[in-house]
C-alpha cells in the first residue's frame, strides 16, 4: 500500500528548532531534546482522544484532521502493535495500532528513529493500561477523562526536569534537599554516583505539575572531574549551595566558570546563600553581587524556609515548562 503523504501538503515552518542547545564542538552536550511536534492519540475510527503540542510549528487543524483521516484508514491494515513511520518534507510520523488505540508521534527530521520508536511504544502500552478497560466496556465519548494522561505523555516525551544541587561539601546541599522533600520522600541513595537522589514535585501548583522533577544531590567534594561533567548532564536547573562565607563564595566562583559556563552554558543556576543563620555571614545581595546570579537566602535546617525554596522553585520550573513544555 503507497501511501503519499506528500500529496496532504502538511504545513510547518522550517524554521531551525533552537530547544536542544546542541553544538557539535560541546564535549558533554545537553541530551538531545527531541523536536516533537506533537503527540496524538486516536481510535480507530480517527477520532483524536489526546492531542499534546510541544513544537513551535503552526499546527492547522483543517489540515491535521484530513491527515488523520487518511491515517485512521490504512492504520487497519497495521498488525498488533508494529511500529511503522512515514515522513514528508518537514517531519517524520512514527505510529502504531494498539489495543484499538492509534499513537502517533510527530517528530522533526532530524530525530531518532529508534528514540521515537520508543516512545510510541510506552505511549501506547501506557495508555492501554491506563485506559484499556474503559474503552472495551464502553467509553461514554467524553474526552476529559483523558486529561490526566497528559502527564504521562509529557514524562515520556520530554524526559523528568532534572534540578542538580552543587557546592562543595558541608554547605548544606543534603539540609536543603531534606528541606525541599520534607519527610513525605526518602531519598534514594545511589552508591555508585555517591548521589541521593528525590524525585519530587509537590511544591508545583497541580496544573504545572505535568512533568516529574528530579533532585541530583552529589555528595563529597565537587571536583572538576570528568566525572563530574557527565554527572551534570542533562540538567534544567542547578542549584549552587554556598555557605555565604566569604571564602566560600569567592571559591564557588570556581564552579561557575570552571563547570557550568564552560559545559552547562544554558542551564540556569540559582546560587543558594546557606547559613543565613550564622555570624559573618555574607547577605543574599552581596553574594549574588560578587557570584553575579540570582540568589535566594536560606537557613536549611529551619523549616520555616521550605516555603522560600518551594516558591524560588516553582518560578524556575515554570520557567523551564514555559520553554520546552506542552504548548497545551
Ligand atoms: N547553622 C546552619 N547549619 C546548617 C545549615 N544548613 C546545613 N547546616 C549544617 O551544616 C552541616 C553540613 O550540612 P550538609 O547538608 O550535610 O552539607 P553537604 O555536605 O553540602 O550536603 C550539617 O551539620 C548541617 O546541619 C544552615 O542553614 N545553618
Ligand atoms: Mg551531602
Amino acid at each position: 500500500m503507497i501511501i503519499n503523504l506528500m500529496n496532504l501538503k502538511i504545513k510547518y515552518s522550517f524554521e531551525p528548532n533552537c530547544r536542544s542547545g546542541f553544538n557539535q564542538s560541546h564535549p558533554f552536550p545537553e541530551k538531545i531534546t527531541p523536536m516533537i511536534e506533537y503527540v496524538n492519540i486516536l481510535t480507530v475510527e480517527g477520532k483524536s482522544l489526546v492531542f499534546r503540542e510541544y513544537g513551535d510549528a503552526e499546527i492547522d487543524q483543517d489540515l491535521l484532521a484530513g491527515f488523520l483521516s487518511a491515517f485512521s484508514g490504512f492504520m487497519k491494515e497495521l498488525s498488533l502493535a508494529e511500529i511503522k513511520s512515514t515522513q514528508t518534507e518537514a517531519n517524520q510520523f512514527f505510529y502504531t495500532l494498539y489495543q484499538n488505540v492509534i499513537v502517533v508521534i510527530c517528530a522533526g527530521l532530524t530525530d531518532v528513529p529508534e528514540e521515537i520508536k520508543e516512545k510510541v511504544d510506552i505511549v501506547s502500552r501506557k495508555f492501554a493500561d491506563a485506559y484499556g478497560n474503559v474503552l472495551k466496556e464502553g467509553w461514554n465519548g467524553e474526552r476529559s477523562i483523558f486529561h490526566e494522561f497528559a502527564k504521562v505523555i509529557d514524562d515520556v516525551i520530554l524526559g523528568p526536569i532534572k534540578v542538580s544541587i552543587i557546592g562543595y561539601g558541608g554547605v548544606g546541599k543534603t539540609s536543603l534537599l531534606k528541606l525541599i522533600c520534607g519527610k513525605e520522600v526518602n531519598l534514594e541513595y545511589i552508591p555508585t554516583i555517591t548521589a541521593d537522589i528525590a524525585n519530587y514535585n509537590n511544591f508545583l501548583d497541580p496544573k504545572d505539575a505535568t512533568r516529574s522533577v528530579v533532585f541530583w544531590d552529589f555528595a563529597g567534594q565537587l571536583q572538576f572531574s570528568m566525572l563530574w561533567q557527565s554527572l551534570l548532564k542533562g540538567t534544567k536547573l542547578a542549584l549552587l549551595v554556598t555557605d555565604s562565607t566569604y571564602q566560600n563564595v569567592t571559591e564557588s566562583k570556581k564552579i561557575i566558570t570552571d563547570l557550568v559556563k564552560k559545559y552547562y552554558e544554558n542551564v540556569p543556576v540559582l546560587v543558594i546563600a546557606n547559613k543565613q543563620d550564622l555570624q559573618n555571614r555574607l547577605s543574599p545581595e552581596l553574594v549574588e553581587k560578587l557570584l553575579g546570579l540570582p540568589t535566594v537566602g536560606m537557613i536549611s535546617i529551619n523549616r520555616e524556609y521550605r516555603a522560600t525554596i518551594h516558591e524560588a522553585l516553582r518560578k524556575e520550573i515554570n520557567k523551564i515548562n514555559q520553554k520546552e513544555g506542552a504548548k497545551k
